[in-house]
């Protein structure tokens, strides 16, 4: 028969381990990683990666989007979020206006993680 103790022993160790899995229990997918060059709009999906379910309702605290680096010395473009029609999917109107790699950088704020959770994501534009 199990002690008292070591039933709260158990409890404590769940505890520990939700409180350990932190930021990277999340994970921010693309929509659509494919885009013709010029006005688009960049949807990403954030899944809470042990229960694959969509997050919905984080809040978005960063955003930027850039040229891959390769021989680009400077090239990014401002995304403006837009109002979410599908749960767990953040949306971001922004201008492409070169054929190539663009990253995506984003953080946010999920509801009940303290750490801020990020994610880098490239598409491909093409002509
Ligand atoms: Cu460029």
């Amino acid at each position: 028969m199990l002690s008292k103790s070591t039933i709260v022993g158990a409890v404590i160790a769940v505890c520990i381990n939700a409180a350990l899995a932190g930021a990277n229990d999340y994970t921010f997918e693309p929509v659509k990683a494919e885009f013709k060059k010029g006005n688009a709009t960049v949807a990403v999906r954030l899944i809470h990666k042990p229960s694959g379910k969509p997050v919905a309702d984080a809040v978005i605290i960063q955003t930027r989007i850039d040229m891959a680096p390769e021989g680009m010395a400077q090239m990014d473009s401002p995304l403006n979020l837009q109002p979410s029609t599908d749960p767990g999917v953040y949306s971001f109107k922004t201008d492409l206006p070169m054929a190539g790699r663009w990253l995506l950088s984003i953080a946010a704020k999920v509801q009940g993680e303290p750490e801020t959770v990020v994610g880098k994501i490239t598409y491909k534009v093409n002509e």
